[in-house]
């Protein structure tokens, strides 16, 4: 065997194990690995490559910063319509849409999710190797973020299975830690801080530098597949899962809409003790072939609705305004509060 050929089956073998070992520390949040180990195995694996260019594939794990920011993002067309959601406010909404469903199919059954408090993108996966991500835009038209979406561990680059093409839709958001790191970060820099994890994750996402959205530690739920879904919903969550997405435990497939219901009020419970924001739930409805008959109105399909926790409130004490002033003289006020608790976590500016 020439050096050549060595160097190539071990780059696909670092691969293969780095890769597992990002899916199980940032989709299954398990260490199996010391972190000198897995710095070691990353270094070779650089080190083959920058030996030997050729070697390099769009899904090794040492470019996952890669790419410069070349001051622009390219317009990406959805070929599958990403849909927006009819809000609901109230459980005889709900129960309104139930109705709407019932008198087509009487035996409807939905699956009930979280709602993650992110921002939608669509991912494309060719050969089972990530192409390219985009935003939702309008849901027709999107932009390309790629660069900034490699940059996200729990997205895969490869998935577990080879399939000719998917298209993966789900949530980035920025967890709730990393949202007020970032936040002390910013204040102690003098820089304008961000109101919530959602606009965060949304100010990291449109950097036209991928390494500043690499400095960010955001996240990734699946919870729709654009191209190539399976005959229910719960099916192609189960078979996201199984490609190496992270997917939500907590959803449910129910029978009926009180149930439905129900499990809203039991995951309202507990949802402060999660690491991220969730502003709801969506109902679909589980077949798709029941999903396509009903259809939609205008851009929201008649087969999903979200209901939406009001928001938080609390009461505090105002005790202070300073104020900032940015690099180009512009002044920001920031309230200075009491701290309360809000959402799981303490606000005090
Ligand atoms: N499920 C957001 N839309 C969602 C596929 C449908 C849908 C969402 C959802 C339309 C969440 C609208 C934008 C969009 C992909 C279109 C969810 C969440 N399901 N769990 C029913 O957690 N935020 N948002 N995204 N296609």
């Amino acid at each position: 065997m020439t050096d050549f050929e060595q160097k190539k089956t071990r780059a696909g073998q670092l691969r293969k194990e780095l890769n597992y070992h990002i899916y199980r520390y940032y989709v299954e949040n398990e260490n199996d690995i010391e972190d000198y180990e897995y710095d070691m195995l990353m270094r070779e694996l650089d080190s083959i490559e920058k030996e030997y260019p050729e070697l390099l594939t769009s899904d090794s794990p040492t470019h996952r910063v890669g790419g410069r920011a070349d001051g622009l993002f390219e317009t990406v067309l959805h070929t599958v319509k990403m849909e927006s959601l009819q809000d609901a406010f109230s459980h005889d909404e709900v129960r309104d849409f139930n109705k709407r469903v019932k008198d087509v199919f009487s035996n409807a059954e939905y699956v009930v999710e979280p709602k993650i408090d992110g921002l939608s993108v669509s991912l494309e996966y060719v050969n089972g190797v990530f192409t390219r991500g985009s935003t939702r835009g309008d849901g027709v038209q999107g932009e390309d973020i790629t660069a900034n979406l490699r940059t996200v561990k729990s997205i895969p680059l490869r998935l577990k299975k080879d399939i000719p093409f998917i298209e993966v839709r789900g949530e980035v958001y920025m967890p709730r830690h990393e949202f007020m790191r970032l936040n002390e970060e910013r204040a102690e820099k003098g820089e304008a801080e961000f109101a919530n994890p959602r606009n965060a994750a949304a100010g990291s996402l449109r950097q036209l530098d991928p390494q500043v959205t690499a400095k960010r530690s955001l996240s990734f739920f699946a919870y729709n597949v654009g191209n190539g879904a399976l005959e229910k919903h719960s099916d192609s969550l189960a078979m996201l899962k199984g490609y190496g997405f992270k997917v939500s435990e907590n959803y449910k497939v129910v029978a009926n809409i009180e149930e439905a219901i129900k499990f809203i009020e039991d995951f309202d419970a507990k949802r402060r003790s999660l690491a991220y924001d969730t502003d709801g739930a969506v109902i679909k409805v589980n077949a798709v072939y029941q999903q396509r008959i009903l259809g939609a109105t205008g851009k929201d399909p008649r087969w999903a609705i979200a209901f939406k926790f009001p928001p938080e409130q609390a009461e505090t004490t105002l005790e202070d305004i300073v104020w900032r002033v940015g690099r180009t003289g512009v002044l920001t006020p920031t309230a200075v509060l009491t701290p309360v608790k809000l959402s799981g976590s303490v606000v005090s500016r």
